[in-house]
């Protein structure tokens, strides 16, 4: 049976790719950190075929336990520091993570190796965040990188150091420069999230409104059930490579705002939404957007849902929860 590891199981995309995976049989544990970690009791409930292993990037040794214990064939590091504005915060733990972290994983791979005819296969989480500054549009493998934020950079150490690996060791390890990616699971702090539950809330009333930051950013938004599809795909080549995983379509944060709105029939959003300068940025992403042909041709992937559905999957979604907290 096909023995999977995930890190970052607690998040987002963690809990996509769980239940992806385990639909294709795999046997699916997931790394976890602190020694009492807040999000393990809903993961047990969820998600009960997953055996969950304590460890934590920025500790080696446990890296190691971990590999040892789950001896998995494939690795998806999807843990990191991912919230952009708090990596100006805390940007030495995010770089100790979301950077340094992965060099401990590859190591810990070369430590544990694997059979012989069967290595430990690897998938590094990397992001667009990368281009920053873009140079080029649209994005692709090839696009020079220019970070704006200490979580960009310490993503483009990540990413070159799983590039690196590879042609150092020849290591089967492949990097997924994945545009955003959203969904239900979606953390509060990221504004499409911030934007569906607010929306809910001020629908049923418990909430007149919302504050945010820069509204001109433009992203390449996509659902996250079909992104962690493409990093499974990744790791079933015959020989491993970098792709852009992306929708080939951009919107702003206004254009989400308008759909999210009339989602529960409000027309005009300008009233319910300020500005604080506190959401602002240090430096900014202005726009994103993906050219994901790479990944179309080479793995046969490509996106499902669009761009208004998955609007509506979060509004629903949040109208759902904020409904059922009112009538408990
Ligand atoms: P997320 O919801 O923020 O999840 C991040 C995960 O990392 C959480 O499970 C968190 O665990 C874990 N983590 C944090 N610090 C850790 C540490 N020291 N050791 C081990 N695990 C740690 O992020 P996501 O949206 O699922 O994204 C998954 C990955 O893809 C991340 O690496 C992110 O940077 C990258 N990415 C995401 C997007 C996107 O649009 N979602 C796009 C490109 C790349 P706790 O719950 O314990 O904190
Ligand atoms: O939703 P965001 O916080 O996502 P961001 O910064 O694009 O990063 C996400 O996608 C990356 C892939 O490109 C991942 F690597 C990363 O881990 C994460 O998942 O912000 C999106 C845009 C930004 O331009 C931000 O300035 O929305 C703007 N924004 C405006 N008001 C806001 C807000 N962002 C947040 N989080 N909160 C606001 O109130």
């Amino acid at each position: 049976m096909a023995r999977a590891l995930i890190t970052g199981i607690t998040g987002q995309d963690g809990q996509h790719l769980a239940e992806f995976l385990h639909s294709k049989g795999y046997e699916v544990f997931g790394m976890i950190k602190g020694q009492n970690n807040a999000r393990a009791e809903l993961l047990r409930d969820e998600f009960p075929y997953v055996e969950l292993v304590s460890g934590d990037l920025t500790d080696l040794p446990s890296l190691v336990s971990t590999l040892e214990r789950a001896q998995p064939t494939e690795i998806y590091n999807l843990g990191a520091i991912s919230f952009v504005h708090f990596s100006w915060i805390q940007a030495e733990l995010t770089a100790n993570t979301t950077g340094l972290g992965v060099l401990r994983m590859l190591e810990a791979i070369r430590m544990v190796g694997g059979a012989q005819n069967n290595p430990m296969r690897f998938y590094q989480a990397s992001s667009s965040e990368m281009f920053g500054k873009v140079r080029e549009m649209p994005q692709t493998e090839l696009t020079p990188f220019h970070p704006r934020s200490p979580y960009g950079c310490a993503k483009v150490f990540g990413h070159d150091i799983t590039v690196n690996y590879r042609e150092s060791y020849g290591m089967y390890a492949c990097s997924g420069i994945l545009f955003n990616h959203e969904g239900p699971r979606r953390g509060l702090e990221f504004v499409t999230r911030k934007i569906s539950n607010a929306v809910a809330r001020i629908k049923l009333g418990v909430q007149q409104d919302i504050s945010l930051g820069n509204l001109d950013a433009k992203r390449d938004w996509g659902y996250a059930g079909d992104y962690v599809k493409a990093m499974w795909l990744m790791l079933q080549q015959d020989e491993p490579d970098d792709y852009v995983v992306a929708t080939g379509e951009t919107h702003s944060i206004e254009e989400f705002l308008e759909l999210a709105f009339a989602e529960v029939g409000i027309a005009d959003w300008h009233p319910y939404v300020t500005q604080d300068p506190k959401f602002f940025r240090p430096a900014e992403v202005d726009l994103l957007i993906g050219d994901p042909t790479k990944a179309k041709t080479k793995l046969g992937w490509t996106p499902e849902v669009n761009f208004p559905e998955l609007v509506k999957m979060m509004v629903e979604n949040d109208l759902r929860i904020e409904s059922a907290k009112l009538h408990r």
